[in-house]
Protein backbone atom coordinates (compact mmCIF):
# COMPACT_ATOMS: atom_id res chain seq x y z
CA UNK A 1 0.00 0.00 0.00
CA UNK A 2 1.50 2.86 -0.91
CA UNK A 3 2.01 6.31 1.28
CA UNK A 4 -0.53 8.48 0.59
CA UNK A 5 0.38 11.49 -1.17
CA UNK A 6 -3.13 13.07 -0.50
CA UNK A 7 -3.07 16.90 1.28
CA UNK A 8 -1.84 19.92 1.10
CA UNK A 9 1.49 20.70 -0.31
CA UNK A 10 3.73 23.98 -0.19
CA UNK A 11 6.76 24.19 -2.46
CA UNK A 12 10.62 23.76 -0.33
CA UNK A 13 13.03 23.83 -3.45
CA UNK A 14 12.78 24.03 -7.39
CA UNK A 15 16.22 22.28 -9.12
CA UNK A 16 16.60 22.73 -12.73
CA UNK A 17 13.09 24.50 -13.18
CA UNK A 18 14.82 26.34 -15.56
CA UNK A 19 16.23 23.09 -17.76
CA UNK A 20 12.65 21.72 -17.73
CA UNK A 21 11.04 24.63 -19.43
CA UNK A 22 13.48 24.86 -22.05
CA UNK A 23 13.03 21.83 -23.09
CA UNK A 24 9.35 22.36 -23.48
CA UNK A 25 9.87 25.39 -25.32
CA UNK A 26 8.79 28.27 -22.67
CA UNK A 27 9.88 31.25 -23.97
CA UNK A 28 12.38 33.95 -22.13
CA UNK A 29 9.77 36.42 -20.30
CA UNK A 30 7.45 33.39 -18.68
CA UNK A 31 10.03 31.37 -17.77
CA UNK A 32 11.57 34.40 -15.77
CA UNK A 33 8.05 35.24 -13.73
CA UNK A 34 7.82 30.92 -13.70
CA UNK A 35 11.27 30.76 -12.15
CA UNK A 36 9.93 33.09 -8.77
CA UNK A 37 6.97 31.30 -7.93
CA UNK A 38 6.03 28.75 -4.97
CA UNK A 39 3.61 26.02 -6.33
CA UNK A 40 1.11 24.51 -3.72
CA UNK A 41 0.19 21.49 -4.65
CA UNK A 42 -3.53 20.16 -3.36
CA UNK A 43 -3.63 15.91 -3.89
CA UNK A 44 -7.39 14.80 -3.47
CA UNK A 45 -8.51 11.41 -4.53
CA UNK A 46 -12.36 11.15 -4.48
CA UNK A 47 -13.50 7.22 -5.09
CA UNK A 48 -10.85 5.92 -7.85
CA UNK A 49 -10.44 9.35 -9.22
CA UNK A 50 -7.12 11.43 -8.23
CA UNK A 51 -7.27 15.66 -8.78
CA UNK A 52 -3.84 16.85 -8.82
CA UNK A 53 -3.45 20.64 -8.45
CA UNK A 54 -0.83 23.11 -9.02
CA UNK A 55 -1.32 26.70 -7.66
CA UNK A 56 0.54 29.50 -7.95
CA UNK A 57 0.19 33.40 -7.95
CA UNK A 58 0.58 33.27 -11.90
CA UNK A 59 -1.13 30.45 -13.27
CA UNK A 60 -2.70 26.76 -11.87
CA UNK A 61 -3.06 23.91 -13.80
CA UNK A 62 -5.73 20.66 -12.53
CA UNK A 63 -5.33 17.03 -13.50
CA UNK A 64 -7.97 14.23 -13.04
CA UNK A 65 -7.29 10.63 -13.70
CA UNK A 66 -7.73 6.94 -12.47
CA UNK A 67 -4.57 4.66 -12.08
CA UNK A 68 -3.61 2.70 -14.79
CA UNK A 69 -6.04 4.31 -17.30
CA UNK A 70 -4.70 6.00 -20.39
CA UNK A 71 -6.25 9.77 -20.33
CA UNK A 72 -5.73 12.41 -22.96
CA UNK A 73 -3.59 15.42 -20.93
CA UNK A 74 -4.05 18.74 -22.53
CA UNK A 75 -1.20 21.15 -20.92
CA UNK A 76 -3.62 24.09 -21.00
CA UNK A 77 -1.49 27.56 -19.87
CA UNK A 78 1.56 26.10 -19.36
CA UNK A 79 3.31 24.84 -22.84
CA UNK A 80 -0.35 23.71 -24.47
CA UNK A 81 0.51 20.37 -25.75
CA UNK A 82 -1.65 17.25 -26.26
CA UNK A 83 -0.32 13.83 -24.55
CA UNK A 84 -1.53 10.69 -23.95
CA UNK A 85 -0.97 10.30 -20.44
CA UNK A 86 -1.13 7.32 -18.19
CA UNK A 87 -0.57 7.03 -13.99
CA UNK A 88 0.62 3.74 -12.32
CA UNK A 89 1.87 2.78 -9.50
CA UNK A 90 5.64 1.55 -8.86
CA UNK A 91 6.51 0.58 -5.85
CA UNK A 92 5.41 3.71 -3.84
CA UNK A 93 5.95 5.79 -6.30
CA UNK A 94 2.93 7.23 -8.46
CA UNK A 95 4.50 7.32 -11.86
CA UNK A 96 3.00 9.41 -14.84
CA UNK A 97 3.95 9.37 -18.32
CA UNK A 98 3.15 11.85 -21.12
CA UNK A 99 3.02 10.45 -24.38
CA UNK A 100 3.50 12.98 -27.17
CA UNK A 101 5.41 15.62 -29.17
CA UNK A 102 8.15 15.60 -26.65
CA UNK A 103 10.24 12.41 -25.99
CA UNK A 104 11.14 11.28 -22.45
CA UNK A 105 8.22 13.66 -20.93
CA UNK A 106 6.71 12.54 -17.48
CA UNK A 107 6.89 12.79 -13.85
CA UNK A 108 7.10 10.84 -10.85
CA UNK A 109 5.76 11.58 -6.90
CA UNK A 110 6.79 9.88 -4.22
CA UNK A 111 6.71 10.62 0.26
CA UNK A 112 10.11 10.12 1.46
CA UNK A 113 10.89 11.94 5.21
CA UNK A 114 7.72 13.08 5.33
CA UNK A 115 7.67 15.25 2.17
CA UNK A 116 6.47 15.36 -1.19
CA UNK A 117 8.67 14.79 -3.67
CA UNK A 118 8.36 15.33 -7.51
CA UNK A 119 10.46 15.01 -10.64
CA UNK A 120 9.61 16.08 -13.73
CA UNK A 121 10.96 14.83 -16.65
CA UNK A 122 11.35 15.92 -20.50
CA UNK A 123 13.93 15.16 -23.03
CA UNK A 124 17.03 14.18 -20.95
CA UNK A 125 15.86 17.25 -18.53
CA UNK A 126 15.32 16.31 -14.79
CA UNK A 127 13.48 19.13 -12.19
CA UNK A 128 13.36 18.20 -9.04
CA UNK A 129 10.91 19.71 -6.55
CA UNK A 130 9.88 18.91 -2.73
CA UNK A 131 7.29 20.16 -0.71
CA UNK A 132 6.58 20.38 3.09
CA UNK A 133 2.93 19.26 3.87
CA UNK A 134 0.46 22.11 4.66
CA UNK A 135 -2.55 20.47 5.70
C1 LIG B 1 2.91 21.41 -13.56
C2 LIG B 1 4.86 23.83 -15.46
C3 LIG B 1 6.18 24.89 -17.31
C4 LIG B 1 4.88 26.80 -18.19
C5 LIG B 1 4.10 28.81 -15.51
C6 LIG B 1 4.48 27.90 -14.42
C7 LIG B 1 3.21 27.67 -13.61
C8 LIG B 1 2.15 26.41 -11.79
O1 LIG B 1 3.00 18.38 -14.33
C9 LIG B 1 3.05 18.94 -13.28
O2 LIG B 1 2.48 18.42 -12.16
C10 LIG B 1 2.01 17.09 -12.20
C11 LIG B 1 2.56 16.38 -10.97
O3 LIG B 1 2.17 17.03 -9.79
C12 LIG B 1 0.49 17.10 -12.15
O4 LIG B 1 -0.06 17.84 -13.20
C13 LIG B 1 3.76 20.25 -13.11
C14 LIG B 1 3.70 22.66 -13.59
C15 LIG B 1 4.80 22.58 -14.64
C16 LIG B 1 5.69 23.58 -16.72
C17 LIG B 1 5.15 25.52 -18.19
C18 LIG B 1 5.54 27.81 -17.31
C19 LIG B 1 4.54 28.79 -16.78
C20 LIG B 1 3.42 26.64 -12.57
C21 LIG B 1 1.03 25.77 -12.58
Amino acid sequence: MPASLCGTWDMLSNVNFEGYMIALGIGLSTRKVALRLKHRKVIEKISEVYVIKTLSTFKNYALSFRINEEFDEYTKGLDGRHCKSVVTWEGNRMVCTQKGEKKNRGWAHWIEDDKLHLELYCEGQICKQVFKQVA
